[in-house]
Formats: C-alpha cells, sequence, structure tokens
C-alpha cells in the first residue's frame, strides 16, 4: 500500500471511529446530557429532583428527536473546569451547560459548538451598602469567581484594560463563590448576567444585592460536542435549529398535533413529519422535530418557563428574540 493510501484508509477509518455517537446512544437507549451542577433557570434540580431549565430543556428535546422521548435523559452535572474533559472523555454525549462559544474552545479544546441558546454577556453584583454605581468605581475591591471559566479571564481584562487594582477569590465551584460572596467575604460577585439574575435569586437577601450596568464581554452560550462526528453535530444543531423555526411559524407543545393534522404550509408539514423523509436525512424518525416539539414546545416557550418575566430571573428576551422581531435568532429554512 502507497504511503498515500494508507493515510487515507487510517484517516478515514479513524473518522468512522469517531463517528458513532448516534448509533452509542441508540444502543444504550437514553442520552446522557452534561449540565450544570445547578443554576437556576439553566439546569437545577427541583424540589422532586426534576432537572428544570433551558440547558435541561434541550436535553430533552434532543432525547426526544432521537427516541419520541424527552424522558430518556441522564443528566450528567459538571462544574466548570470539569465540563471538557468530561465531553472529551465520552462520558458525556454533549454539553447543554451554559458554555460560552469562543475561539480556543472551539480550535485547542476541540469542541464544536451547534449554535446557541442564549446570548449572554459578563456582569457584576455588589452589595447595596457599599454605595457603587458602576463597574468603574471598582478599584481595589476583592471579587469572588469561579475558575476554568471565561468569566475569570474577562474579569482580569477587564480590570487591567481599565488600570484598576483587583483582588480575585477564586473558587472550584459556583457554590462556594456565591456562598463566599454571601458571607460577605468579596465586595463583588462575576458571571454571565443571566446566572447573576439567578444567583441573586437564591441570597440571604436577594434585595441588599444590586445588578450593576455595565455589561463587559460577549457570552454565546450554546451546545457543544467533540470534533469528529459531524453527523452527531447535526442532529444537536438541528434540534435546536427546529425550536426556533417552531417559534417562528407559531407552533407550540400546545398546539402541535392541530397544526399537524390541518396545517397546509408545505415547510410546516414537512417539519411535522407528515411530507417527505426529512428525518431520515439524519437517521431519525420522519417525526423527530414533531417529537422535539411536543416534548419542550418551542425555544420561545422554553424560554419563557425558565428564564423568562414570569420565572425569577426575570429576563426579557432582548438579543434572544426571534430576528423578526428585533433579536439574533436565526434558524436557516427546513428544506
Ligand atoms: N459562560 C461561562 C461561565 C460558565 C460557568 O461555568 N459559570 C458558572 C457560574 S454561574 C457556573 O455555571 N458554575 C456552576 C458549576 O460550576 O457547577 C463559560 O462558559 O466559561
Amino acid at each position: 500500500m502507497r504511503l498515500s493510501t494508507f493515510i487515507l484508509v487510517v484517516a478515514i477509518s479513524t473518522q468512522a471511529a469517531d463517528a458513532r455517537t448516534l448509533d452509542d446512544v441508540k444502543a444504550r437507549g437514553v442520552l446522557r446530557c452534561g449540565v450544570n451542577t445547578g443554576l437556576a433557570g439553566f439546569a437545577a434540580p427541583d424540589d422532586t429532583g426534576q432537572w428544570r431549565g433551558i440547558d435541561a430543556d434541550f436535553c430533552r428535546a434532543v432525547a426526544a428527536a432521537i427516541f419520541g422521548s424527552g424522558d430518556r435523559v441522564k443528566f450528567v452535572p459538571l462544574n466548570a473546569k470539569e465540563r471538557f474533559t468530561a465531553l472529551q472523555s465520552g462520558e458525556v454525549d454533549f454539553l447543554a451547560r451554559n458554555t460560552t462559544w469562543t475561539y480556543s474552545r472551539d480550535t485547542d479544546l476541540k469542541m464544536d459548538f451547534a449554535g446557541v441558546n442564549y446570548y449572554d454577556g459578563q456582569g457584576f453584583m455588589v452589595k447595596k451598602s457599599l454605595g457603587v454605581k458602576s463597574a468603574k468605581d471598582l478599584n481595589g475591591a476583592s471579587v469572588c469567581v469561579q475558575t476554568g471559566t471565561t468569566t475569570e479571564l474577562n474579569l482580569a481584562d477587564y480590570f487591567r484594560a481599565n488600570n484598576m487594582e483587583l483582588k480575585s477569590v477564586v473558587f472550584e465551584t459556583n457554590e462556594q463563590a456565591r456562598q463566599a460572596y454571601d458571607d460577605g467575604r468579596c465586595d463583588v460577585y462575576t458571571t454571565d448576567a443571566s446566572g447573576l439574575a439567578g444567583e441573586r435569586s437564591v441570597l440571604k437577601n436577594p434585595d441588599d444585592n444590586v445588578i450593576l450596568p455595565e455589561i463587559i464581554s460577549k457570552e454565546p452560550l450554546g451546545p457543544a460536542v467533540r470534533h469528529g462526528d459531524n453527523a452527531w453535530g447535526d442532529i444537536i444543531r438541528w434540534t435546536l435549529n427546529v425550536m426556533i423555526i417552531a417559534e417562528e411559524f407559531g407552533i407550540t407543545q400546545a398546539n402541535v398535533d392541530d397544526q399537524k393534522a390541518n396545517s397546509k404550509n408545505p415547510e410546516v408539514r414537512k417539519l411535522l413529519g407528515v411530507e417527505g423523509e426529512m428525518g431520515k436525512m439524519m437517521g431519525l424518525d420522519n417525526a423527530w422535530a414533531y417529537n422535539v416539539i411536543k416534548a419542550v414546545g418551542n425555544y420561545g416557550e422554553s424560554f419563557e418557563r425558565n428564564v423568562g418575566l414570569k420565572t425569577p430571573l426575570r429576563l426579557a428576551r432582548g438579543l434572544n428574540e426571534l430576528w423578526s422581531k428585533g433579536g439574533l435568532l436565526y434558524a436557516p429554512p427546513y428544506r
């Protein structure tokens, strides 16, 4: 065998070896989804032990795409530092864990981001009693922060760029960082703004704390898979797209059966598996997208249920609104 042929054969067989995630998941009968250890609105167990949040919903959506049931998920809680090794080692099939899409994670850490399920940015929370009104007034402040995050890196950059002295107090887990802040060991607590909203709601006295106006970074949070299995990445990417497309078409968990039975719109009929062989193209049932919507609803429903204005997080749609309503959510066509 010529060397070039040998290299090609090795390359193809390595790819084949990697490109098995869907088969593995189907054979196992359960999806292993890497989630937060407990972040309100994103992924956290409720009083009955059920995982709740937009990331937890997304795990269920992918399970429904594959198995037709959103229940076939094993939630694997991971802290910030553990998450990348857990993905690379195959302990989880993908991450749905408020993870920021960055250049170095995409390239050096060999992850593929399947899209963005929450456009976020980093903010600061301080005790009201400090009387601080702006992040620019934080010179010399002590800041509780979690290691293994973009948060830690942005924090150092922001203080340096503004010639401010930083005393960062670094923790392995978020629980520790929040607790330390709540116990008064730091003046400031910093994380993604959505996380601040969730964390503030569980402090001893939420109203004694204010979130400062500055957003110091871009944190596009999204589901991520390992390099090397494009077919698997497609399933994750299109599950997210389907949730967005369903919202564009006004298809909800409550009306999906009616739409399936009565819609005359060709794209909706394809989406819900009434026409065409769309699911087969990804090795799934033709009703896969119907199953996703039936299990968790459209993107907007998941947003409102978990982080929206009627939840303790009280977040407005903002950037996470559909493109047609002034936001950034835009899914390619389902055809
Ligand atoms: N989006 C940032 C931060 C993500 C992150 O891990 N944030 C912390 C603070 S809210 C967290 O979720 N910690 C929970 C944990 O590690 O269990 C990143 O991807 O690095």
